[in-house]
């Protein structure tokens, strides 16, 4: 299966889209798929994460550095280049199993030709740094220049950013400094190139040198550049002298070490994510490659910085930060690198400020997010954000006022990272006051509609923007509704876990609204629910009542390609076309509280009204038809998701605003809907839920994931799933397949399961045993083994019945083996309770006292005779050879005498704990008496597995949190994680 991306020649009218598909980074920085002697002309681009600057009146954009990894030939003379000379054969690849760049290009020349070959990467190693390997071969003898150095000249769509420049080229370091016009943040960039062989140095002004050398016919010439990049963000001390010596230290380690270095961490990144579909190479290959889209832009150091709309691929709609990163990449994040997901929702911690800023500007309380987010969190989204491409002026738009939903999605962003990892050290490192701020901010934005008794969201734009100010977004409003359920959750919960931390916290909102208005609004608020009689709901008030066209309808009212949709007086503005996803997005968020009709009804209804305007668009509709059972449907929306930036069909303007670049939206849904669609991965924090609805020709998808903090590879195909969990696991987890009960895969284990018709299948084969016999694996990595007594050790099941038999006699009643039933695995308190019940009999409590004492010493009598013959088959077999892996053994009985049994049973020498009826006072299905054997070994409930033969047992084994064997009827003890007729099985 290919890992490469290449193009066969050259296409003057690709360069642009070009840059965008060929892109490196690190998520420091971001290198455009540009050619080496390529300049600011054709969009060559360093763009540094989270380093923004405002030109004059210009919108304020990411800063670009200088290129240090320019290269210019010529030889003969003659400029040699892919726009200056029409070469013989091109080839520019990317491999992005590993984010290496190649271009092989042939020149003819005087004589023969000549072959310029150059590879790069932008090291994941080192965040800093950038390394080239060029080569040249003549066939023929030649004289070649090469011009290289940094290219000082940057690209920018509202520059200049970088004031004082300063480049020098001394003892071999080229070295290009600058300023930062705005916050006068200092840039540096230093290049050093290695020559293996001999060159004059001829000329050069500032960073750039050129070199000339006569080539021989058949000979190779080679050269390494190594360039760092430094700003005064970095903490690294004086930029220029770290970057300086990074160079050096770089020239020494090599650039085969280097690269090496470079591979090795992505090796390590692709063992997190990287997912396998069988049966579908076009497929594989394009989410493949949305998922490096996604690894060369995350931020793995700094929580100062998210993922901006377009990446790190230049400076297209300013570098901001919209809810694309909460809404549609957070979720690859979540389940494959959680660090990188801390620290995107640090960010929105960290520019909370801006987001109060925004919101009392508009005279609200709490948060309201930016629209457009840089590194203050005040919003860059300005009031007059597109062109109208008929009169030349600026529109009026209402993204920045309206789409107040970013607050929603943000707090939504920060409960998933909570819910998901566990970690929710978030909230008391800023995650609950932003979630209280935009709490606080909806309260001040609703409407209480006093005839209708109800709390509106009014005036707001949903994820449709091409109808603006709108009443009642469905969206919006389910969305506003959860945040106001996460703010009071989040009382709750560091109520009961951060005491110290809460009154503090909550001593900040005391003046209010909070947790009494929150309640208040919650009771009473509004979400539009879908239609009794058709099951649509109106993605807003009076959305049924605009004019209905169909899109191909609207499309032949277009009269310039580039003009919007939307604004004041749009195409679409005035019609049910839809831009993107809204209520289908609604549908997908909330997908367990809708039914399968009313998501059907609404995917049914509004995809043909979605001209899918926005590359945020077909990933949800690919979603929620996998979600409904109709992955065909979502698989033509999931291949364009995924190939978006492959084929470079997107919008590439809008007006006249120039919005190309890579889409990380898109990347990120492409992954969600392989993963969470199609393949069916759902985990909410506790239990793994795997529910696929594989599209045609895929047989299935493996991938790894973390689920709080441990490794499991699935393996999901139509009817059988596999978990695999890593050995070093910390906890069992909890699966569920094919909507069956829950499950639970011990470290180190492998579980697979089968929906119903395969399961049936297999049992007609005679294939019966096949998951039982994978899940006893799950026994192989325990450290601790409790077992209950009866009916699992010694089968003194009799001996009870017996003594209770004469007792029962002795009362004048006749009890029966069937009665004994309900005496299974319960005290003897109780089991007294249960006899004196069946024999309709009451007695005082001393009587009852004196009647079970009676049954014990009937029982002991019974007992007494017991000798190791009357161990149940394999027991102490198996105990052995527990003891013979060093698993601790425990007992975990109801039973009183249990001590005096295991003596009997000649088996006391192998039980480090003996848990019995003597030390606890609770009875199963209450898990004191495991918890307590657990405790007494030592180890944690997730290490021990209770072996049990009664269904009260079992319960008290899951309860206590360990996984349980019963002995007995998979139809009787249900609950257990895995049943067998007794211990010689095992
Ligand atoms: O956030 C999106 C928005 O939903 C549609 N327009 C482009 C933005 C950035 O991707």
């Amino acid at each position: 299966m290919s890992w490469t991306v290449a193009e066969h020649d050259f296409d003057k009218s690709k360069v642009t889209t070009n840059g965008n598909k060929y892109m490196t980074g690190n998520g420091y920085m971001g290198y455009r798929g540009t050619l080496e002697e390529f300049t600011k002309e054709q969009l060559t681009a360093v763009t540094l994460a989270g380093l923004y600057d405002k030109s004059g009146e210009q919108w304020r954009e990411p800063v670009n550095a200088p290129n240090g990894l320019f290269a210019k030939l010529s030889c003969n003379g003659q400029p040699l280049g892919v726009l200056d000379a029409d070469p013989l054969s091109h080839c520019q690849e990317l491999e992005f199993r590993n984010a290496v760049h190649r271009r092989e290009t042939e020149y003819g020349i005087r004589g023969g030709k000549l072959t310029f070959t150059a590879e790069r990467f932008v090291s994941m190693d080192q965040l800093h740094l950038l390394a080239g390997r060029l080569i040249l071969h003549s066939t023929a003898d030649c004289r070649l220049e090469i011009e290289t150095g940094i290219d000082g000249e940057v690209w920018d769509i509202n520059g200049p950013h970088l004031t004082e420049r300063k480049e020098q080229c001394k003892a071999g370091t080229a070295l290009s400094t600058a300023i930062t016009g705005e916050l006068k943040l200092p840039v540096a960039v230093a290049e050093r190139a290695d020559f293996t062989f001999d060159v004059q140095e001829t000329a050069g002004e500032g960073a750039m040198r050129v070199i000339s050398f006569d080539a021989k016919a058949g000979e190779t010439y080679e050269w390494f550049k190594y360039v760092a990049v430094y700003t005064g963000l970095d903490n690294a001390g004086d930029p220029a002298a770290t970057a300086e010596q990074e160079v050096l230290t770089a020239e020494k380690a090599g650039y085969e070490e280097l690269l090496k270095a470079h591979c090795a961490v992505w090796e390590e990144r692709w063992s997190r994510c990287d997912c396998r579909i069988e049966g579908d190479e076009a497929a594989q290959f394009a989410l493949r490659y949305s998922i490096y889209q996604l690894l060369i832009i995350a931020p793995t150091e700094s929580e100062k910085v998210s993922i901006p709309a377009r990446g790190l691929s230049g400076q297209v709609y300013k570098g901001a930060v919209f809810w694309d990163t909460e809404m549609f990449m957070l979720p690859f994040f979540l389940h494959s690198d959680p660090r990188i997901a801390r620290n995107l929702m640090m960010y929105r911690i960290h520019t909370l400020d801006g987001a109060r800023r925004k919101a009392a500007e508009y005279g609200f309380l709490g948060a309201f997010y930016a629209w457009e987010s840089q590194d203050s969190g005040d919003d860059a989204c300005t009031l007059f954000n597109v062109n109208d491409v008929f009169t030349g002026r600026s529109m009026r738009t209402y993204f920045r006022d309206k789409q107040v939903h970013i607050s929603a999605d943000v707090v939504h962003g920060i409960w998933q990272y909570v819910t998901f990892t566990g970690d929710d050290s978030l909230l008391v490192d800023g995650g609950a006051e932003v979630i209280w701020e935009c709490a606080r901010f909806f309260y001040s934005y609703a409407y209480y509609n006093p005839v209708k008794k109800r709390y509106e969201i009014l005036d707001v734009t949903g994820p449709d923007e091409y109808h603006e100010r709108v009443n009642n977004n469905a969206f919006t409003n389910a969305l506003v509704k959860e945040t106001l359920e996460i703010a009071l959750r989040v009382v709750q919960l560091l109520q009961d876990k951060y005491r110290g931390h809460y009154p503090g916290l909550a001593a900040l909102f005391a003046d209010g609204p909070f947790v009494a208005e929150f309640n208040e609004m919650l009771e009473h608020f509004y979400v539009p629910q879908p239609d009794p009689e058709n099951l649509v709901i109106e993605q807003f008030d009076r959305y049924f009542k605009l004019e209905e066209v169909t899109l191909s309808e609207l499309k032949s009212r277009v009269i310039n390609k580039n003009e919007y949709w939307g604004g004041g007086s749009g195409l679409a503005t005035t019609t049910t076309i839809l831009k993107q996803a809204d209520v289908v997005l609604m549908l997908n968020l909330f997908k367990a509280t809708f039914s399968k009709e009313v998501k059907q009804a609404n995917w049914e209804f509004y995809e043909p009204r979605t001209e899918h305007g926005s590359s945020l668009s077909p990933c949800i509709y690919a979603l929620v038809a996998a979600d409904i059972g109709s992955p065909d449907w979502g698989y033509p929306y999931f291949m364009r998701t995924a190939t978006v930036d492959l084929t470079g069909e997107s919008k590439q303007y809008v007006g006249d605003l120039y919005i190309g670049g890579t889409h990380p939206a898109a990347n990120g849904g492409a992954w969600m809907a392989a993963v969470l669609g199609f393949a069916g991965v759902q985990f909410d924090g506790e239990v793994l839920r795997l529910n696929p609805a594989l599209p045609g020709p895929w047989q299935s998808v493996e991938l790894p994931v973390i689920l709080r903090g441990g490794l499991f590879i699935l393996r999901i195909s139509r009817n059988e799933v596999a978990v695999t969990a890593a050995a070093d696991n910390r906890e069992p987890l909890a699966i569920s397949a094919f909507g069956g009960g829950d499950m639970s895969c011990l470290p180190g284990a492998k579980l697979r399961l089968l929906n119903s018709a395969a399961a049936s299948e297999q049992e007609r084969n005679g294939q019966g045993k096949f998951i039982r016999e994978e899940r006893k694996q799950m026994l192989e990595h325990m450290k601790g083994a409790i077992f209950d007594l009866d009916g699992v050790i010694v089968d003194t099941a009799k001996y009870h019945f017996l003594a209770w038999r004469s007792l029962a006699e002795e009362l004048g009643f006749v009890f029966t083996e069937e009665h004994n039933e309900r005496l299974k695995g319960v005290s003897r308190t109780r089991s007294l309770d249960i006899l004196l019940e069946i024999g309709g009999m009451e007695f005082s409590e001393a009587e009852k006292l004196a009647m079970a004492d009676k049954k014990n010493r009937l029982y002991v009598e019974y007992i007494s005779g017991l000798n190791e013959s009357a161990l149940l088959p394999g027991v102490k077999e198996y105990l052995n050879s527990l003891r013979a892996r060093d698993v601790a053994i425990a007992l975990g009985s109801a039973s009183k005498n249990a001590a005096f049994i295991l003596d009997k049973l000649n088996i006391a020498g192998l039980f480090d704990a003996v848990v019995d009826g003597n030390k606890v006072t609770l009875a199963k299905p209450d898990p004191e008496v495991f918890q307590t054997a657990c405790k007494e070994l030592g180890l944690q409930p997730g290490e021990c597995v209770v072996f049990e033969d009664a269904e009260a047992g079992v319960a008290a084994g899951k309860a206590a949190g360990m996984l349980v064997v019963g002995i007995g009827k998979p139809e009787v003890l249900k609950e257990a994680d895995l049943v067998v007729t007794g211990l010689h099985e095992l």
